[in-house]
């Protein structure tokens, strides 16, 4: 195996024999071969879609496909060998299609070779073996890391981008145009043109478009499903009862573990991610969602197995569970670990009775609490309060620190960040790097928060749209609010956010904690020469460099 795909990989290089996020080798290989078979019916659907055609099936497929090799997603072989059974025989319905389409237009479809000529083997043995010819490794021999490097940024920025249009078709809104640009872009990466540098950095850039577009069609999804975040009091503090922790990012999820644990005396918890959710008005009418539990998903062993509860992770990002709690932890959606088990069509009954079976928490906790549900909607609403604030010289800067959280030690850099920034700035977040703050006292500004939490990490849509907003008052660009982004990465999701960030135009990002080991040395003198992003640095001099500016 060969995977640098996230900012944890070993060495800051790339994991060759097990991956520090507990995917083992096999593992890695069969969603290598996925992404390759992915590719394949990419290529003949970009084709077939010119020619009309149309198959839901295969774009919620290749969607899920990408998903499923999102970092700490799925760790089980066997769903994969499952998964690349359906891949070899979606890739036959996507050549059929080609062909008749091509043949009904008068023409002749195109011999293309490649990952179209794949075929899924009928044993482990040969996927591996397979998969084995695919490895980056050998890309990167013959190809260099600036150009692999690029091809992956592409790929992985698909990755994260597929994760949100699939949230957003769980909950009915998808749109043809993302699905089509998938397989464009997996078809670009086949041809001729995904060596040369700049047709791969303006894909890339593409990528970030559509995963702009994406993400609009998730907030749209959520919003339109269970309201507008609003500004709520999250109690972060256990009570006493029976206790069910649900983590990842999947809203439908949880509102179906609501419903069926209605009137059942079981209290839900949010955990990571699902922080945000306690903010919806349709998912916190009900009583029992009872508030979050713990931090961010690097904490989860600790948090999990001090849970006395039954745990539901609904996506990313799973770890390697103990056997302290494997018993009464359980996976749905694309999530999947090796004998955890897997609920695969939203009945929770499993989960309602393992968490009947625990003895829930015996005591209150003192209670403690913290505001989430600073969404577009409603910072908006007080948008004009806002303005008035910096236009009295009340506030002077605002900051977006945002992003995934992660275990690496550097990480202290956001809190120290946050805690170092002053008291007449305002702070926005998003995404689970929050956990690194956001219990600290940040007090307001003439009644406006200084830590406004804008949700999970695709509420990066929110920000955007708050960012474009303040500029429109302002008369100005992004660019030149006073507005620094200071963000923290760890997987797929973030990278392809990133590239939205880029599409945009937006200029001194600070990334960290750690650059991605996928960006070649020539690739990052772009992003620097074009973008001046820059790599995090001390609180103290960052703080100074931005507020100067
Ligand atoms: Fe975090 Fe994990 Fe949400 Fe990611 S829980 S790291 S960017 O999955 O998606 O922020
Ligand atoms: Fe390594 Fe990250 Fe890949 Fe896991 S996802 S194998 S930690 S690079």
């Amino acid at each position: 195996m060969f995977c640098y795909q996230c900012e944890q990989t070993a060495g800051g290089k790339g994991c060759t024999r097990v991956g520090v996020c507990g995917k083992d080798n096999e593992t890695a290989l069969l969603q290598d071969l996925l992404v390759h078979a992915a590719q394949g019916i990419s290529m003949l659907m970009h084709r077939a879609g010119k020619l009309g055609v149309n198959d839901r099936e295969i774009d919620h497929f290749v969607t899920e496909a990408l998903f499923t090799t999102v970092t700490n997603v799925n760790f089980d072989p066997i769903r994969l060998e499952a998964i690349l059974g359906q891949a070899g025989m979606l890739l036959e319905r996507a050549k059929t299609h080609y062909t008749s389409a091509a043949q009904q237009a008068g023409q002749s479809a195109e011999s293309l070779g490649g990952a179209t000529d794949w075929r899924a083997p009928a044993n482990r043995a040969e996927m591996l073996r397979q998969a084995e010819e695919l490895s980056i490794a050998k890309r990167l021999e013959a190809l260099g890391p600036d150009v692999t490097g690029l091809q992956e940024l592409i790929v992985y920025g698909l990755k994260g981008t597929a994760a949100y249009a699939d949230h957003a078709f769980i909950l009915g809104v998808e749109d043809d145009s993302v699905y089509a640009f998938f397989y464009e872009a997996l078809d670009f990466l086949a041809g001729p043109q995904a060596t040369d540098v700049d047709a791969l950095v303006a894909m890339a850039l593409k990528v970030g478009e559509v995963n702009l577009t994406v993400m609009g069609l998730l907030d749209k999804a959520n919003t339109d499903t269970y309201g507008h975040p609003e500004p709520t009091t999250v109690r972060v503090t256990p009570k006493k009862g029976k206790a069910i922790l649900v983590s990842g990012h999947d809203l439908k999820d949880l509102a179906e573990l609501l419903k069926q644990t209605e009137g059942k005396g079981i209290d839900v918890y949010t955990h990571g991610e699902m922080l945000p959710c306690n903010a919806y008005p349709q998912l916190k009418k009900y009583p029992h969602l009872a508030g979050n539990y713990g931090g961010a998903w690097q904490d989860q062993q600790k948090e999990f197995d001090a849970f006395p509860g039954a745990i539901l992770m609904t996506t990313n990002c799973l770890q390697r569970p103990r056997e302290s709690y494997k018993d009464r932890i359980f996976t749905c959606g694309l999530v999947a670990w090796p004998d955890v088990v897997h609920i695969s069509d939203r009945d929770f009954t499993p989960v309602i009775e393992a968490a009947l079976a625990q003895p829930g928490f015996t005591e209150d906790a003192e209670e403690k609490t913290i505001t989430v549900g600073f969404g577009r909607n409603a910072v908006m609403g007080v948008a004009d309060t806002v303005i008035d604030a910096v236009k009295a010289g009340k506030i002077r800067h605002f900051f977006l620190v945002g992003g995934c959280d992660g275990a690496k030690p550097g990480r202290n850099y956001y809190t120290e960040f946050a805690e170092q920034v002053p008291d007449d700035c305002v702070i926005l977040t998003l995404a689970c790097g929050k956990y690194r703050f956001n219990k600290l006292p940040f007090g307001d500004i003439g009644g406006i928060l200084r830590l406004l939490d804008v949700g999970q990490c695709n509420d990066a849509y929110s920000a955007i749209q708050i960012a474009v907003a303040l500029a429109g008052a302002f008369d100005c660009d992004v660019n030149d609010l006073p507005l620094t982004m200071v963000l923290s990465w760890y997987e797929q999701k973030a990278v392809c956010i990133l590239l939205t960030l880029l599409h945009l135009g937006i200029q001194n990002m600070r990334l960290g904690p750690s650059l991605p080991a996928f960006i070649g040395p020539n690739v990052l003198n772009v992003l620097v020469e074009k973008f001046n992003i820059a790599p995090v640095g001390t609180p103290q001099e960052d703080l100074k460099v931005m507020l100067a500016g």
